[in-house]
């Protein structure tokens, strides 16, 4: 048996895409465990960017299996939609299942979560995806998963009772124009033939896998700091990004967990609101957006950027169980004079070893750093430990040491290719 997960330590962003692209060339199964499209993970080969929603960043691996596993909330438009593209770009989309577990994101979601963004007077600054409606309804259990789309009188009945209850919302609550039902139902019609055939039980599936010494790849979207529990609540996506949330997302017992990889961007970015302790709202800051082409994957938003903070990186080496880190992206700071990394937090006068619970306190969070001396280096084209510069490797070694856990290979770009293994 070979198990791996592939987590985000930060807010996201780390770039789990391409790393999940770089260990899938090994890889049997991979599977989504939480999330839906409200990810954005690119990755790159040969110059050609895709940029992958609801599909495992592994899809590009044709002999691999591509389970969208039970934790998932699935919208099955945006799934034919981005299977599509791929299809036209000429790779083969015949390896995905959809686990009749997995809860469909419906239209009215994505309605829900617009309306609740525009009317909330404290915005999350979500994707509108409709991913926190989907998980709430989910957990209040009149969701819909997709073993009951399999029947379609059956699913016509659901839906009829579902938006019923909706509209009442959308008309009393937010003075919005109702959906319409006959439309909605023609809509999922047309795509009935072809999402039916991918509805399976996956998990048997994955832990047979497992059973037959088989390598499943478990791919986390988002990231520890957007966790629900543990993240920086409530500016945080309705699911669990951690390792825990394998087991309970894909149905994977926590003993057969092996290697739990935390993905670090070698600097801190955030997409939405919240509290950010790092942030840099000058011209440092636009000089790592720029650099770094800190955009959103998903909406295009411009990324709020900041230097790397340590405390939210040994948080995520708790929280998931790290065995492992990758860290991305450090050729982005090459040519900086100095470089500073977050080593604790300073509220009202006492300093923080941990994250403390309460936004009010992390909204006022004044960061403690250390220094390093950068690099003027490209150290884009780089492939071994050797060849990085000292103060490079010292940013590095640092990390090591403050989390406990060893950097096992660095990315320096965003193709496939561009990676340091550390042996
Ligand atoms: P949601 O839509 O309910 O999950 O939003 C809740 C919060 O979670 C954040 N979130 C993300 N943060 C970083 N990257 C994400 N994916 C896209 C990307 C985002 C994009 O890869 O760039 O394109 O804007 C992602 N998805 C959710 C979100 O910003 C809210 O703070
Ligand atoms: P994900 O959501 O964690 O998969 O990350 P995204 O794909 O949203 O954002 C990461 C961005 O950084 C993408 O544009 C990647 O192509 C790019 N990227 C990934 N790794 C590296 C790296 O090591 N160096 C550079 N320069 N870019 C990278
Ligand atoms: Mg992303």
């Amino acid at each position: 048996m070979s198990s791996q997960v592939v987590v985000g330590t930060q807010w996201g962003d780390e770039g789990k895409g391409k790393i999940v692209d770089v260990l899938a060339e090994k890889a049997d199964m991979i599977v989504r465990f939480q999330g839906g499209d409200n990810a954005g993970h690119t990755v790159i080969v040969n110059g050609k960017k895709y940029v992958l929603h609801l599909l495992p960043s592994g899809i590009l691996h044709e002999e691999a299996t591509c389970v969208i596993g039970p934790g998932v909330v699935c919208n099955p438009f945006v799934l034919l939609e981005e299977m599509q593209q791929l299809e036209e770009g000429g790779l083969k989309c015949d390896h995905i299942v959809i686990s009749d577990r997995a809860q469909m994101l419906m239209p009215y979601h994505r309605y829900q979560d617009q309306l609740e963004e525009e009317a909330a007077n404290s915005k999350i600054g979500t994707t509108k995806r409709g991913i926190g409606p989907c998980y709430a309804d989910k957990y209040a259990r009149r969701g819909i998963r997709f073993h009951e789309f399999i029947n379609f009188e059956t699913f016509k009945v659901r839906l009829k009772e579902c938006l019923d209850f909706k509209n009442k919302l959308f008309t009393a609550v937010y003075g919005a124009e109702p959906m319409d039902y006959d439309s909605m139902v023609a809509d999922f019609e047309k795509i009935h033939d072809r999402i039916v055939p991918m509805i399976k039980e996956t998990t048997s599936m994955v832990n047979k896998a497992l059973d037959e010494d088989k390598t499943v790849l478990f791919e986390g979207a988002q990231a520890c700091m957007l966790d629900i529990n543990y993240g920086t609540y409530p500016f945080v996506t309705s699911s669990s990004p951690t390792s825990a949330g394998v087991t309970t997302g894909a149905g994977v017992a926590p003993s057969r967990l092996q290697t739990i990889v935390g993905v670090v961007k070698a600097y801190s970015t955030r997409v939405g609101e919240g509290p950010f302790v790092t942030e840099l709202l000058d011209e440092q800051g636009a000089w790592i957006r720029e650099h770094g082409f800190e955009f959103g994957a998903t909406t295009g938003r411009p990324r709020r950027c900041g230097w790397l903070d340590l405390l939210v990186v040994k948080h995520a080496a708790m929280l998931n169980g790290l065995t492992d880190i990758v860290l991305t992206k450090i050729d982005v700071l090459s040519g900086l004079d100095t470089l500073k990394v977050c080593t604790g937090y300073e509220i009202d006068g006492k300093v923080y070893d941990y994250i403390p619970s309460d936004q009010a306190d992390v909204a006022k969070a004044k960061p403690v750093y250390k220094e390093f001396k950068g690099w003027k280096e490209d150290i884009s084209k780089m492939s071994s430990v050797d060849e990085l510069p000292k103060e490079c490797l010292d940013y590095i070694k640092f990390i090591e040491e403050f989390t406990n856990v060893r950097v096992s290979m660095i990315s320096v770009g965003p193709d496939r290719v561009n990676n340091i293994y550390v042996h």
